[in-house]
C-alpha cells in the first residue's frame, strides 16, 4: 500500500461525532498515514444548545515553522470547519508551505447547511473560505454553501437546471474540481454531482432520515480517503455517498443520537469498498 500522508485541518469537537473525530478514524481506515491540525476545541459542535469555544489560530504559524524547519510535508492537505476568518490565511500558508509537489488541496467549505450559515459565521468568513477555495484542486461544498459561494438563492426543492447554473457558476470562480452535495431531485432521492472541470455526472441514492449532523464531514473524510487510495473523482464520491448511507441507516432506530451518526460500524465496509 501507499505511503501518502494526509494533513486535515479542522476543529476538534471533543464530542458529538463531526469534524476531527470522524476523519482521523475515517481517513486511517482507509490505509492512509493522516496527520492533524485542530483549527479550535469545542466541547461539541454547534448544533448543541451549548458549546465552549477555544480558538487555535496563534499556533498554526508556530506549527509550519516547525515543520518546516524539519522538512515535513504531506501528499494532501484536507480542510474543514475553521476556527475564524482570520485563520484562513494561516491556513493558506499552510497549504502554500506544508505539501509536496503535486500535492492535492482539498476544501470542504464547512460553514453552512439547510439555507443557513453555522452558529458563529458571517459573511466575511464566507469571503474568506472563498479566498481559500481559490486555492483547492478539489472542492465539496453543499448546495447552501455553493449559493453563498456563487451569491446564488438558496431553494430547498430544485432541478437540474439549477443544480448545473450553480456548478457553471462555481466553475466560473473556481479552477477546482466540484463535488456538490445534497443533490437530489425528489423527495426520497439525494446524492452527489460531480464536475470534473469538462461533465457534470451525477449519483443518486435513497435518501434516509431528514438530515443528520457530521455527515459532510463523514462523507468527505470517505472522498479524501478513497482518493488517496486512487479511486477517480467519480468513483471516490460515490463511495463515500454509499458508505454515509449506510452509517445514516445505522442511526435512524437510535432516536437518542441525534448529533451525529453512527460510522464506527461500518468501517469495515468501508475497507471492503476500496478493494
Ligand atoms: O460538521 C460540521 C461542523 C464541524 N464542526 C463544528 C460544527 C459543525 C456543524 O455545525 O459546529 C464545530
Amino acid at each position: 500500500m501507499s505511503d501518502k500522508k494526509v494533513l486535515t485541518i479542522q476543529d476538534i469537537s471533543c464530542t458529538g461525532q463531526c469534524s476531527l473525530t470522524v476523519a482521523l478514524p475515517i481517513i486511517s481506515a482507509c490505509g492512509i498515514e493522516t496527520a492533524v491540525i485542530p483549527s479550535a476545541v469545542l466541547s461539541n459542535h454547534t448544533a448543541f444548545p451549548h458549546f465552549t469555544f477555544k480558538d487555535l489560530t496563534n499556533e498554526l504559524p508556530k506549527i509550519r515553522q516547525s515543520w518546516n524547519q524539519q522538512g515535513i510535508n504531506f501528499s494532501a492537505i484536507y480542510t474543514g470547519y475553521l476556527g475564524s476568518s482570520e485563520q484562513i490565511a494561516q491556513v493558506k500558508q499552510i497549504m502554500a508551505d506544508c505539501i509536496d509537489e503535486n500535492g492535492l488541496k482539498i476544501v470542504d467549505p464547512a460553514m453552512a447547511d439547510g439555507g443557513k450559515l453555522y452558529t458563529g459565521f458571517d459573511m466575511e468568513y464566507v469571503e474568506k473560505m472563498k479566498e481559500l477555495c481559490l486555492e483547492a484542486d478539489i472542492i465539496l461544498p453543499n448546495i447552501t454553501e455553493a449559493c453563498l459561494m456563487t451569491d446564488t438563492e438558496y431553494l430547498q426543492n430544485f432541478d437540474c437546471d439549477y443544480v448545473e447554473k450553480l456548478i457553471t457558476r462555481l466553475a466560473s470562480r473556481f479552477s477546482a474540481k466540484i463535488i456538490l452535495t445534497g443533490v437530489g431531485f425528489s423527495q426520497d432521492k439525494t446524492g452527489v454531482a460531480v464536475y470534473d472541470g469538462n461533465f457534470i455526472q451525477y449519483y443518486q441514492h435513497s435518501k434516509m432520515g431528514g438530515g443528520s449532523h457530521g455527515t459532510g464531514d463523514v462523507y468527505a473524510s470517505a472522498f479524501v480517503g478513497a482518493i488517496m487510495r486512487g479511486k477517480s473523482l467519480y468513483d471516490s464520491a460515490r463511495i463515500a455517498a454509499d458508505f454515509t448511507l449506510l452509517c445514516i441507516k445505522n442511526t435512524l432506530d437510535h432516536p437518542n443520537h441525534w448529533y451525529g451518526v453512527r460510522f464506527e460500524q461500518h468501517l469495515a465496509d468501508l475497507i471492503d469498498m476500496l478493494k
